[in-house]
């Protein structure tokens, strides 16, 4: 059994839900935040036997699109946090980030 761990963007979340669902796979989701943009993006975890694995992996690359997105960082000037100018930066977002871990022991009480 393996654990994917898929962060996409808010906009595709609900529709890769139902498509898993739809197909029989257990999801949960979390409501998360990127590190670089600081704003919301969706983690699902879905846990899937070896045998549906590829297709799970075909699904959420269909779903998940890419798209661009301005971003305005805050720059530190020098060696002091207060002085920092910020400019828009562009960056494409997406599809999915997946990371897939093997899952030891899978238990449900
Ligand atoms: P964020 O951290 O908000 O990043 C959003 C997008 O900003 C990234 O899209 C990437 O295009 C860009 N970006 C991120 N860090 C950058 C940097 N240091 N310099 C320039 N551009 C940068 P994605 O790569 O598609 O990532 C989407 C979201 O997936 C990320 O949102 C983050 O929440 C997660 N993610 C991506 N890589 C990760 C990793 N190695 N570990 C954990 N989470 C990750």
């Amino acid at each position: 059994m393996k654990l994917i761990i898929a962060i996409v963007q808010d906009e595709d979340a609900t529709r890769l839900i139902s498509s898993l669902m739809t197909e029989g796979y257990g999801v949960t989701k979390l409501a998360t935040t990127g590190g670089f943009l600081r704003s919301g993006n969706t983690t699902l975890l879905v846990g899937v036997s070896e045998d549906k694995f590829d297709n799970c992996l075909a699904i959420i690359e269909k779903v998940c699109k890419n798209r661009k997105q301005i971003a305005t960082n805050p720059v530190t000037m020098g060696n002091t946090s207060e002085m920092y100018m910020s400019y828009p930066v562009e960056v494409t977002v997406g599809g999915a980030t997946v990371f897939v871990l093997s899952v030891d022991q899978f238990i449900k009480y």
